[in-house]
């Protein structure tokens, strides 16, 4: 069998879609039950004798993975080598902002960097959001678009530029919305005609991998009711908040987890008005799970 390299650029449970170098698109299924290749993975292949299917033989070493615990406690992997996350909310559904957090959290420890679209401001602009202001503080690229009037688009284009990016967050927030006007009707439709070459054999699109006019990728990914990173190490949880792991190293206890310690830093900043006090409480909520799941991992 020749081998190839390849871009998985979309999962159907255990088949997917895999871009050559060359841009061909090739489905493929995958050996044996030890592979788990997601979107965004480089994967070794081959063309199979007398079938339309390539086969996965290898995952190549990932540079990152977006990960969420599955319900034993373990890491799901939901995609990899993703240079930014691109946490999208909306005017409406209304902003979970402990969503946000995490994902935040997750791309902290990736680590890739991440940006904040606010979508629909052709329904309510975000004026005076002290939310995603304290995120701008925090040095997080904030974006407010509207898919359907095109405004904010270009400035979203260019945060995309030349990397790979990955759209999360709520369902119906417009992240699909986003990446068609950031793709125009015709790649959208390319992307939908490769697809229908074998309708039917799977439905279920996980995530899906789109190519830039200008260079870079975007991944769209399925909406969520909630998310948190599956974190391995505790220390995780502090390095995902950024203002709370500069206020830690003043703490007065090295080992202090910003719970009930005296001359807790982190606290401190929340009372003098420096740290919100949601951020504080999403990571003690994100320290509580990953205790939990550390509990239950069997
Ligand atoms: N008013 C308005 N509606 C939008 C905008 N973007 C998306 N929508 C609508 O919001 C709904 C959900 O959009 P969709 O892209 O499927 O959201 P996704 O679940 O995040 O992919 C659809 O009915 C869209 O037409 C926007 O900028 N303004
Ligand atoms: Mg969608
Ligand atoms: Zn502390």
């Amino acid at each position: 069998m020749s081998e190839s390299s390849g871009t998985v650029i979309a999962t159907f449970s255990r088949r997917m879609d895999v871009r050559l170098a060359d841009g061909e698109i090739v489905g493929a299924r995958i050996k044996g039950k030890k592979l788990k290749p997601v979107c965004g993975d480089s994967v070794t292949l081959g063309p199979l004798p007398g079938e339309p299917d390539w086969l996965i033989t290898r995952v190549n070493q990932r540079s990152n993975e977006l990960t969420r615990p599955n319900i034993r406690g373990s890491a799901e992997v939901l995609a990899a080598n993703v240079d930014q996350l691109v946490l999208t909310v909306a005017a409406v559904p209304a902003p979970d902002w402990f969503i946000v957090d995490r994902y935040l959290a997750a791309a902290e420890n990736m680590p890739a960097s991440a940006a904040i679209v606010f979508n629909k401001s052709d329904i309510k602009a975000p004026d005076d959001n002290e939310e995603l202001r304290a995120f701008a503080d925090l040095g997080y690229p904030v974006i407010v678009t509207s898919a359907s009037e095109g405004d904010g688009v270009e400035r979203l284009a260019t945060q995309l530029a030349d990397r790979v990016s990955i759209f999360v967050g709520q369902s119906g927030v417009g992240k699909s919305s986003l990446i068609n006007a950031l793709l125009g009707e015709e790649a959208q439709k390319i992307a939908e005609i490769s697809r229908k070459l074998d309708e039917g054999k799977h439905t279920t699109v996980n995530s899906r991998m789109l190519p830039l006019a200008g260079g870079g990728e975007v991944i769209d990914s399925p909406g969520v009711r909630d998310y948190a990173p599956s974190i391995s190490d505790m220390s995780e949880v502090a390095h995902g908040f950024r203002e709370i792991r500069a206020a830690a190293a003043h703490c007065r206890f090295a080992n202090c987890r910003h719970l009930k310690e005296p001359g807790c830093a982190v606290k401190q900043g929340v009372e003098d008005g420096e740290i919100l006090a949601r951020r504080l409480e999403s990571y003690r909520r994100l320290l509580r799970l990953t205790e939990r799941l550390g509990e239950n991992r069997y």
